[in-house]
């Protein structure tokens, strides 16, 4: 970020605390200078982890069989892999507990941008929210360098790496999983199922709502929180 944006943020962060500690009976849910805080997932929603699956799962593994993103079902590939064949469930595995996966991970369309320019919106906080895996050796290290060379140094600020995201708190949390679940049985954000390979079969769920890619109108999506 250049250094004008910055000092803007840095000037909405100070008097919106300001104007806190001055009211601090005011309720935030009836104050319009509110701030919206938008948990933005990473895997299948800004990073192209199905894509980056798939195309070393047939490097490392080019006599096996596999599963096109086309036929993608459900969200865990390894399930979907060790019903074709027990032992394709580890294979799918060691990839992605592969050096450099993480890393190597393609940005999906507009999502870049989009975090970008949402991070830029008046008050509003992004943070990216995502779960690293528990073979621990590259994925969080990745994660954090994916961050930085895709959305830049200052977005280091922004990541929560959490197993659990019914935990954090927020107002939107924009996922390709369908079902997020937690030790927290009400989440404050709302779950926006972000449409992926694996996802996109499922029937109409009138109690969630679609963002369809990064082309789909998620500004309209922010300013409905705003209300
Ligand atoms: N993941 C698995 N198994 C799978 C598919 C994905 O462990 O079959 C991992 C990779 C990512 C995480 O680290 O799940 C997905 O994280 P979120 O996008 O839900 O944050
Ligand atoms: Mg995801």
């Amino acid at each position: 970020m250049t250094l004008l944006p910055r000092i803007v943020k840095w000037v909405e962060r100070s008097t919106s605390s300001i104007y806190f500690r001055n009211r601090c009976s005011a309720n935030m849910s009836t104050n319009n200078k509110r701030r919206l805080r938008v948990l933005v997932d990473m895997d299948g929603v800004i990073a192209d982890f199905e894509g980056g699956f798939l195309k070393k799962y047939k490097q490392k593994f080019p006599n096996e069989p596999f599963v096109s993103l086309e036929d993608r079902r459900g969200f865990w590939v390894s399930t979907q892999y060790g019903d074709m064949r027990s032992d394709l469930c580890e294979k799918a595995i060691s990839i992605w507990e592969s050096k450099n996966f993480f890393i190597e991970l393609e940005p999906l369309p507009g999502g870049v941008e989009a975090v970008k320019e949402m991070s830029k919106m008046e008050n509003t906080d992004v943070f990216i929210c995502t779960s690293p895996i528990k073979h621990y050796s590259y994925c969080p290290y990745e994660k954090y360098a994916w961050i930085e060379k895709h959305l830049g140094p200052e977005f280091l600020e922004q990541i929560i790496l959490t197993r659990d995201k019914t935990i954090v708190t927020g107002d939107l949390l924009i996922d390709d999983k369908p079902d997020i679940l937690g030790v927290e049985p009400s989440p404050s954000w709302e779950h926006v199922l972000f449409t992926a390979c694996h996802n996109k079969h499922l029937p109409p769920n009138p109690s969630q709502r679609r963002l369809l890619s990064w082309a789909d109108d998620w500004r309209g999506l922010l300013e409905s929180k705003r209300q």
